[in-house]
């Protein structure tokens, strides 16, 4: 057992010597940007990977996120979770919408459809749910409230990397879904992201609007922002990729030990995840319900104490930033279960590495 702090996630980095070649290759063609080599071949991988037809990568997933708001071009008031990171609505905001808020399922977490028709107002153009935890939404009650009023879906995808229902990708659900390739994410780029788009079409136009609405050498065709993963970070996707199977397969362990050390401990419930779903295990959410011992902050504390460094993933709820608060859908009465599960949620470490010394320790302290 090592004393080095043990935080709620580490990146996972493959040897070092096996980037060397990549980097002496940009070094040797010297295309660092623009979409090069690198970023066409991670393309292509990533496409084949995931299951999905057309993918275009971005420096980070909150760009990715503004991008794709503006090629579908998305006005007005856009219904939105309040249980996610900060990155979901400040995209809305970006762009001039403003967020409603709709409170979220209390067994997934995720934005409850049931809630979603009273929310709907003349002004709405489109639903941004967040598939939070990597747990994926309810794809086919969502697809059809915005049938019926005709609104757009873009997904929140930023910690959906992998995650498969029983016909495929998540990623092809919505018009729109946008991955995160953080460092703390599942696959990391450093920074990174992507949006799966649904068709070639999409692709060309989200492809001009993360690069200045370049079409060609002289003309410009929209407003664009400069969006483009670079050839340092494409590399390092590519060689991310040959790795992300041990990876995932490392977390699915660690997750499966958490599950059976915490299983009878009370007042600590595991969020459960469908059967039919191949996970990611991107987060290990907890919560400490009113009949554990201590509250979550006082149990934050005493692990942090300890060297354990486990994070209240989404604590405080983005309605209660102050940009947000004085919005009427942000009112905690409005968002009863996000407020209790903000109140409640620890997420644990979870990576490729944690020992299993470390986890029992951190079960043990849980339990004790
Ligand atoms: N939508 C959703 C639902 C998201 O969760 C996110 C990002 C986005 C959109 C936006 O995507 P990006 O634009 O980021 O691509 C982290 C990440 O920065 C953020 O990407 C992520 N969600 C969020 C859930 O978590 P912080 O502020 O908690 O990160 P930080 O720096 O405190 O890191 C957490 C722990 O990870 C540290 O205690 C230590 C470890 N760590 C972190 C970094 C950056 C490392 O070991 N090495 C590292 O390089 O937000």
């Amino acid at each position: 057992m090592s004393n080095k702090p043990i935080y709620v996630t580490r990146p996972f980095l493959p040897p070092l010597e096996e980037f060397i070649p990549y980097l002496q290759e940009i070094w040797d063609n010297k295309i660092l940007s623009n979409g090069g080599p690198f970023h066409q071949q991670l393309e292509e991988a990533l496409c084949e990977f995931l299951g999905v037809k057309h993918i275009a990568l971005f420096t980070n997933g909150t760009i990715a996120l503004v991008t794709a708001l503006q090629s579908l071009r998305i006005t007005g008031e856009v219904i939105t979770t309040p249980y996610s990171f900060a990155a979901t609505s400040h995209s809305l905001v970006w762009n001039g919408i403003k967020p409603v808020f709709v409170d979220i399922d209390p067994n997934t977490f995720n934005l409850d459809p049931a809630r979603i028709e009273a929310a709907i107002t003349p002004q709405t153009t489109a639903i941004m749910p967040v598939h939070c935890y990597g747990h994926p939404c309810d794809v086919v009650a969502i697809q059809k409230i915005a049938d019926n009023y005709n609104l757009k879906v873009i997904y929140d995808a930023a910690h959906a990397f992998g995650v498969q229902d029983a016909e495929g990708s998540i990623l092809r659900h919505g018009d729109l879904a946008v991955l995160s390739f953080h460092a703390t994410k599942v696959f990391n780029t450093f920074e990174g992201g992507a949006i799966i788009c649904p068709d070639a079409k999409s692709k060309v136009r989200i492809d001009q609007l993360k690069n200045f609405g370049f079409v060609d050498e002289v003309t410009v065709v929209a407003p664009g922002i400069n969006g483009k993963m670079s050839e340092f970070n494409a590399a390092l996707g590519l060689l991310q990729l040959k790795h992300v199977c041990l990876a995932l397969a490392s977390r699915k362990s660690i997750d499966a030990i958490y599950r059976e050390n915490l299983k009878d401990v009370p007042g600590i419930r595991c969020l459960s995840r469908s059967e039919e779903v191949v996970a990611n295990f991107a987060y290990f959410p907890i919560l400490v319900q009113p009949d554990y011992p201590i509250s979550r902050d006082d149990l934050y504390e005493k692990l942090k104490d300890n060297g354990i460094h486990p994070r209240r993933y989404f604590y405080p709820l983005i309605s209660d930033f102050p940009m947000y608060r004085g919005l009427p859908s942000a009112q905690r009465e409005n968002l009863p279960v996000a407020t209790a599960a903000a109140q409640q949620v620890l997420c644990l470490p979870i990576y490729p590495g944690l020992t299993d010394d470390d986890q029992r320790r951190i079960s043990q302290l849980i339990a004790e």
